[in-house]
Order: C-alpha cells, then sequence, then structure tokens
C-alpha cells in the first residue's frame, strides 16, 4: 500500500565551505589521525615551493588565496599524513582470507603501508621482504611472460617524471597496455574533443573564468569534487554571471556556497546563490537538453538575426548545414520526453546563451559516462561553436579532470595508443623499438581477463579491481593472473585479490621528502587546464623502507628489461632533473626550458592549438558533429527501467572512503543507500530508509546485483536513481560503455528494483 505522505526528501540546510566544512574537515582529521607538520604542508598546499594537492586536477592560481586547500583536498593531505601504520606486524596477525573481508575504510585506516611485501600462499598472508629481493623477484617473472599479456595501469596521481619512466618502461619491456583511470573518466573527453576540435583536452584557462558572462555547467558536481573551483564561481555569479546547472542531481555546490576564507560571510554575510537557473535534466538527458537550448538559438538567428557567428562559422567550422538539418528534423516533444526539461526551460536557456559574450561549458562524469558520452560533448561543443565561443579569451570547453595528474600522464606518455606518443623520438633517445600496435585500455584489459588471457598486473597506484564494472566478476578473475604488483600508499581489496605471486610496493606521497643523492627531490604535475607546476614535499617519510614511484619503477625496470646503456634508470632516479630533460626532448614544443618554467607560481602552460583556433582534426576545421542517439543512456523508452547513477559522496576519494558522512547531500550513515524521488517511492510502496535490491537490466546472462540498499528520499526526477561508487559497481555491466572510447557508463546503469 502506498503511503498517502509523501517522503521528505533528504537535504542539507547550510551552505557548501562555511563552517561545515570545517566541521566536516576536523572529523576526518580525528579519523586521518594525521602526523605533526601536517597542518604546515597544507598551509603551503597549491602554492610555490610547497606541495601540490593529491585530490583533484583544479587549476592552481598564479595569485594563490592565503589557504589554497579545500575541505577535500585538506581531507587527501591529512589521509596521506596519518600516523597509523600497517607494518608486518599487521599483516602478520592477519590473514588475506580475513582482510578481504574488511570494508575499504577499515583497510585504508591500517594507515600507511611501511614494506614491501610479498604474497606467502603458504600461510595466506603478505610477509616482509626487502626491496632487492622483490625487484629481481619480478624482474625474473616478467621476463617469462609474454610482454603483449601484461598490464601496466596508471591511476593518475604520479607526478610526470614517474610515468614517463612508467610508460617508457611498457614499451622497451614489449607493451603499450597503459591503461589508465583517465580510461574510466575523461576518455570520452580524450577521444571526443579530438575528434571534434582536435585537442584531447579542454581549452580554457583558470584566467577564463575571470571573463565569462555565462557558464553552462553540465553534469558534475563542484562543491564535492573540486571545491576550489566554488571560489571562481562565486566570483562570477557576484559579477552577474550566468550560472546555469544542468544535473538531474540539486547539488549544493552549485546552490549556494559560502567562502570558509571570508570571515565576513562566515559570521553574517549570505552566502552567494551559485546558480541561477537549475535545470533538472534526466539521467542521460544532456544530449536532448543541449539540442534544444541549440535549436532556439537557431530560432533565434531566423527570427531576429545577428546570433550567430558567421564569420567564425565560414572560416573555422566543418558540417554545420548537417547538424542544422538534424536539429530541425527533431521535434520539440521529442526533446522535453528525453530530457525531463520543458520547452520553455530551454528557450530560456537559449535566450541566455544568446545574449552571453563569452561563454564556458564545464562538464564532469555527468557526461563523460554514458554509453553517448561523446555524443553529449558533440552536442556541448556544437552550441559552443554557434557563437564562436572556443578560441577565444572568456570562452571554452572546459572538462573537470579527476585525479591530480591524470591529464599529465597521458600528456607524457601513458596511453595504449601509439599514435599518441613521438615514437621516433624514442628511437632515437633510447634505441628501442616501441610497439605499434595499439595495447589494452581499462575495458580491453577486463576482458582479457575475463577470457583468461591477461597474465600479469602492474598498478601505479589505484585500486582497479573495484573502480572498474562488473566487479563480481572481476574479482572471480583477478587471482588467476600469474603476477600481480601493487605500487601504493595503503592498502585496499585489490591488493588483497593475489596472484599467483604478488606484491606490494609501498611508496612515498607527494607531501613527503623524496630525497635521492642527498637532495629533496621535486616533481611536477599538470592540472586540467594543461598548467604544468613543481610539487615538493617536507614532511618526513612515513617509514625508512618507503621508495619513491620514481625509484620502484626504475627498480623493476632495471631488473627486467634487457641492459641498454640509454636506458640509465638508476642514474635517473639519483636525480629527476635528468627525467625533465628526456621529458623536453621527448615533447620539445610543451617541455623547453622545463627546469626554469616549472617554477613560476601558476606553473606554465603547455599551449594547445585549439585555443589558437588551429583544428588539429581529419577536416583541419572544428567539427559540428550529429549524435547518434537523443538519449545518452541509450536506453529509448523502456517502462520499468530505472536510471542510476553511480557517483561520490563528500566523504571519499573515489574508492578511498574518509568516513560515512554526505554532508552536502544531507545524507549520514552506511553507503548501502540509493537515492529516489519520492513520487517514485510512493509508486512503489516504499519506505524511507526500507532495504531493497538492485537488478542490472542487460541481456546477457550475467546476473548482476546489489542487496540491502537502504532508499533515500531525494529531489530527483522520476525515474532516475543515485547511489555510490564503488559499493554499486556490481551493477555496471562492462559491455556498456561510451561508443567512441569505452568509458565504462558508470551512470545511466539500467536497474530494476526487487523489493526483498
Ligand atoms: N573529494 C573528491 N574529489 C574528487 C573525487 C572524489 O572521489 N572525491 N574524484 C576525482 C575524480 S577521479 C573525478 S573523475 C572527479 C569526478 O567529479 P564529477 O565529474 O563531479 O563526478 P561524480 O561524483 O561522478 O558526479 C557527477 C555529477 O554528474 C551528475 N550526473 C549524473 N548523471 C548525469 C547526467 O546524465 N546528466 C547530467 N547533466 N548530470 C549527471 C551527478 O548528479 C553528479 O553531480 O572528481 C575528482 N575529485
Ligand atoms: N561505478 C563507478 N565506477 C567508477 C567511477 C564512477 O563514477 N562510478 N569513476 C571512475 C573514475 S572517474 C576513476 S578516476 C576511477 C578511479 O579508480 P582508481 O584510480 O583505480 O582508484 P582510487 O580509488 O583513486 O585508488 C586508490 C588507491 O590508490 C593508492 N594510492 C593513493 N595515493 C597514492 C599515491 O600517491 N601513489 C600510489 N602509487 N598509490 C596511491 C592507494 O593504495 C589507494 O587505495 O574509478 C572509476 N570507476
Ligand atoms: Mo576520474
Amino acid at each position: 500500500m502506498a503511503d498517502d505522505k509523501m517522503p521528505q526528501v533528504a537535504e542539507y540546510d547550510g551552505p557548501v565551505g562555511g563552517w561545515g566544512s570545517a566541521k566536516g574537515m576536523a572529523a576526518v582529521g580525528r579519523t586521518a589521525r594525521p602526523s605533526p607538520g601536517a597542518m604546515k604542508t597544507l598551509a603551503h598546499q597549491n602554492k610555490l615551493g610547497g606541495t601540490m594537492c593529491s585530490s583533484c586536477a583544479w587549476g592552481k592560481p598564479a595569485h594563490p588565496h592565503a589557504a589554497e586547500f579545500c575541505e577535500n583536498g585538506a581531507k587527501a593531505t591529512l589521509w596521506d599524513l596519518t600516523s597509523a601504520r600497517c607494518g608486518p606486524d599487521f599483516f602478520a596477525t592477519h590473514k588475506v582470507a580475513d582482510l578481504v573481508t574488511w570494508s575499504e575504510y577499515d583497510l585504508e585506516r591500517a594507515g600507511r603501508l611501511t614494506h614491501p611485501l610479498r604474497y606467502d600462499a603458504a600461510q595466506d598472508k603478505y610477509v616482509p621482504t626487502t626491496w632487492d629481493a622483490a625487484f629481481d623477484a619480478i624482474g625474473a617473472e616478467l621476463q617469462q611472460l609474454d610482454p603483449k599479456k601484461v598490464t601496466f595501469y596508471a591511476s593518475g596521481k604520479a607526478a610526470l617524471e614517474a610515468s614517463y619512466l612508467y610508460a617508457l618502461f611498457a614499451r622497451s619491456y614489449g607493451h603499450t597496455n597503459l591503461p589508465d583511470s583517465s580510461n574510466m573518466c575523461h576518455e570520452t573527453t580524450s577521444v571526443g574533443l579530438s575528434e571534434m576540435i582536435g585537442s584531447p583536452v579542454g581549452t580554457c584557462v583558470l584566467e577564463d573564468f575571470e571573463h565569462c558572462d555565462m557558464i553552462l555547467h553540465v553534469g558534475q558536481n563542484p562543491g564535492t569534487n573540486s571545491p576550489r573551483m566554488l571560489h571562481p564561481l562565486q566570483e562570477a555569479a557576484k559579477r552577474g554571471c550566468h550560472i546555469v546547472a544542468m544535473n538531474p542531481l540539486r547539488e549544493k555546490g552549485l546552490i549556494e556556497f559560502a567562502n570558509p576564507q571570508s570571515p565576513m560571510q562566515m559570521t553574517v554575510g549570505a552566502p552567494t546563490e551559485i546558480a541561477d537557473s537549475y535545470l533538472q535534466v534526466r539521467t542521460g538527458g544532456d544530449i536532448a537538453a543541449l539540442t534544444g537550448i541549440a535549436k532556439h538559438v537557431l530560432e533565434l538567428e531566423e527570427t531576429e538575426g545577428g546570433i550567430l557567428d558567421h564569420d567564425f562559422l565560414n572560416q573555422h567550422c566543418h558540417g554545420l548545414q548537417s547538424w542544422m538539418d538534424w536539429v530541425a528534423a527533431t521535434p520539440w516533444d521529442r526533446l522535453e520526453k528525453v530530457s525531463g526539461l520543458s520547452r520553455q526551460q530551454m528557450e530560456q536557456t537559449g535566450k541566455v546563451y544568446a545574449g552571453s559574450k563569452a561563454v564556458i561549458g564545464v562538464y564532469g562524469m555527468g557526461l563523460t559516462q554514458h554509453v553517448h558520452g561523446s555524443d553529449a560533448i558533440g552536442t556541448l561543443v556544437n552550441l559552443l561553436l554557434l557563437r564562436g565561443n572556443i578560441g577565444r579569451k572568456g570562452a571554452g570547453c572546459s572538462p573537470v579532470r579527476g585525479h591530480s595528474n591524470v591529464q599529465g600522464q597521458r600528456t607524457v606518455g601513458i596511453s595504449e595508443k601509439p599514435d599518441l606518443v613521438p615514437n621516433d623520438k624514442l628511437r632515437a633517445l633510447f634505441g628501442i623499438e616501441p610497439p605499434m600496435e595499439e595495447g589494452w585500455n581499462t575495458t580491453a584489459f577486463v576482458n582479457a581477463l575475463l577470457e583468461g588471457n591477461a597474465q600479469g598486473y602492474v598498478g601505479l597506484g589505484g585500486n582497479l579491481a573495484r573502480a572498474v564494472p562488473d566487479q563480481d566478476r572481476v574479482v572471480q578473475a583477478w587471482g588467476t593472473m600469474p603476477l600481480t604488483v601493487h605500487i601504493a600508499t595503503r592498502l585496499n581489496r585489490t591488493h588483497l585479490m593475489p596472484g599467483k605471486s604478488s606484491w606490494i610496493l609501498p611508496c612515498l606521497v607527494r607531501a613527503e621528502q623524496d630525497i635521492q643523492n642527498g637532495t629533496n627531490q621535486q616533481v611536477t604535475v599538470e592540472d586540467s587546464f594543461s598548467h604544468i607546476q613543481a610539487s615538493i614535499g617536507h614532511r618526513t617519510p612515513a617509514s625508512e623502507d618507503l621508495k619513491s614511484e620514481v625509484a620502484i619503477i626504475a627498480g623493476i625496470a632495471a631488473a627486467t628489461v634487457d641492459p641498454n646503456p640509454r636506458l640509465a634508470w638508476q642514474d635517473w632516479t639519483g636525480d629527476y632533473a635528468k627525467i625533465r630533460s628526456l621529458i623536453a626532448k621527448t615533447y620539445p614544443e610543451q617541455f623547453h626550458d622545463f627546469e626554469t618554467r616549472m617554477n613560476q607560481s601558476g606553473g606554465f602552460y603547455r599551449g594547445n592549438p585549439a585555443r589558437e583556433r588551429q583544428w588539429k582534426t581529419d577536416s583541419g576545421k572544428a567539427n559540428f558533429t550529429v549524435p547518434q542517439d537523443l538519449d545518452a543512456t541509450g536506453l529509448g523508452d523502456a517502462a520499468d527501467v530505472f536510471r542510476l547513477m553511480t557517483l561520490r559522496s563528500n566523504d571519499q576519494f573515489n574508492t578511498t572512503i574518509y568516513g560515512m558522512s554526505d554532508r552536502l547531500r544531507g545524507i549520514t550513515g552506511d553507503r548501502m543507500l540509493v537515492m529516489m524521488s519520492p513520487q517514485d517511492m510512493q509508486a512503489l510502496g516504499l519506505k524511507a530508509e526500507q532495504r531493497i535490491a538492485l537488478r542490472s537490466v542487460m541481456d546477457d546472462d550475467v546476473q548482476r546485483q546489489v542487496k540491502g540498499l537502504r532508499v533515500i528520499p531525494y529531489d530527483l526526477p522520476r525515474g532516475c536513481l543515485a547511489g555510490y561508487f564503488p559499493e554499486l559497481n556490481p551493477l555496471a555491466p562492462l559491455s556498456r560503455g561510451d561508443r567512441l572510447s569505452d568509458t565504462p557508463a558508470s551512470k545511466g546503469i539500467p536497474v530494476s528494483i526487487d523489493v526483498t
């Protein structure tokens, strides 16, 4: 029987930032138990001479705020600098079979890993070993394996120096199976934007946010995932810039924000309203919504004229007419149905767009993680192109990247696609023969794993078995690999699925001193705006037995790859400037004068032809693209199928769970939950907090179910559900990925509800 009374939706009644964030940080401070000096690291975070944040990839301004860190950046730093240790004693007392039942939260709370570890199958325990023994054994095993069946994954955090060596190691050993967390994240951008505007990355720089008069903010959650972005958003809102948010969830960060660095506002001031219009699209409704907005812009051009930038369109664009024909042939009632918005809402936004001089299109996982994610990005680009909003001050396309150096890892060669790497330079510099066939991306690796073809895995950070789709099947298969090696800071579930030979190699975090040959080494990272900056750690390492990521990669490489005087792994480890000099030789246009430019406040811009309106596309122009489907989920009008988005709480960094409070959404308690519209709950006769199960709706004979999810009434469009990653990953079918890039469709997963 349905309840007469509509369930009360969960909501946070304070603004983002403000005292709430101070409290959130204090709570993590208690859980993380930071070591002395951690607060000093925060004071210098994201500033010249300090440590670049290891949380998100948002840009670091050349003129930083007094405290240039946010709630979640502070959490990441305090978490890295915990005083808790997960050393040999811990592993002596816990078998793997026992640890595998622990939650991610409990595993990471055990603290920083301190010693290199080898898996001992007889005891079912990880036991301490020496670095030399580990390198020799791993090298010997890699030599035995077919390199084409070995994968080197990178999770997006390791700096440019370690990343360059890692990719070079893969190519000199004989494979390009170099999946990166980017494959599950912004690969849709890398592949999609390249096709559209010839750039795998965004075209904006941080200053553009000071000059725009409209921000179209699509499918990204700044309050949680890039809180430092709230400053420019707040400034823009104060300036009168239109901020239009497009998101099925009413995310608090986009609604209001109290600046914790402004004492006035913290005590007496009212929080700034951020979005002046909030379009609550249906999950996967963005292609339709953006098309509706564009349709009205085209109508205004017809009726009023003077709206389109004809000079730009004539000189710089290709494919406009075919796309306009398609828009004209797509009726408003379809656009309304698929987007979940009214024609009036789309028209109103079209009007604001048509009247704005400089527009930035910002987006995140709400666009990229869909079966037609690249079509959605294409539609956003189409809209921007209409008024020449790419390659101009205050305008452009601004994907918000995830991990702090995920973009940089791609820049320096971590790519499964040989075309994206200057192989001639690698041949000339090192006398190696890099493999020229395409390697495995994340999805291809998981497919190989499920088919029994993956033989060896090295992870430079990450928790891959928990981050990928079809988790239950992956967990079954993972341990069948002959070799698994994890370069890591903390224990996680993937480490507890040992292959026949398995190793955990603990590394320094970015905030720690990395002394080589008596000198503390700088490293470099690239942010979402293609700016590259130096970072240096000042804290004492968590253990004397830790090595840097550079030293670990070099150690394994030296024990694996045939001796070659031009591959001077050990020499490079002694002085990272030597690695930077190799990066500069490999990518001279972007990295010339690397050593000096990396040490300027705000870093240096490595350039982007699309920003200069040079289009490195097949047509030589910026391409309008016609989407393959109006619905980014590709689900059509299937009744009874709910669209599940798996996303992040305010108390996690991907699979690292800091706590159980999703403060900004007003949700606390365990993470096994599903947010649902009160109307849907009422129609199904569900009560708040009732436990249900979700089952994937997929025609492929695989049973995918997650049980024990409590129902949280939430302000969501009907038919849309939301819950947390990674808990819901068993529901995502691996075969559902963006059609151009394979990026898993973590949003818009088709599910049905089992009332248990
Ligand atoms: N504190 C913290 N910071 C992080 C991370 C973290 O876990 N914690 N992770 C980092 C990483 S690796 C990444 S990639 C980024 C991720 O940052 P985001 O891109 O913000 O990723 P999600 O948390 O998945 O949230 C996606 C947003 O898209 C919305 N959404 C979902 N489906 C749709 C849709 O169909 N259309 C539209 N318009 N919106 C939709 C959701 O409601 C949500 O607001 O953050 C990075 N920063
Ligand atoms: N369902 C669903 N699945 C998703 C997503 C989603 O939105 N929904 N998002 C996807 C996205 S955007 C991403 S980026 C991936 C993330 O996938 P991953 O990058 O694989 O996962 P993380 O949780 O970031 O990895 C955390 C682990 O990295 C290690 N680590 C932390 N810091 C360091 C360091 O400095 N060095 C080294 N070597 N190791 C370190 C620690 O051992 C920690 O346990 O997940 C994807 N999966
Ligand atoms: Mo990501």
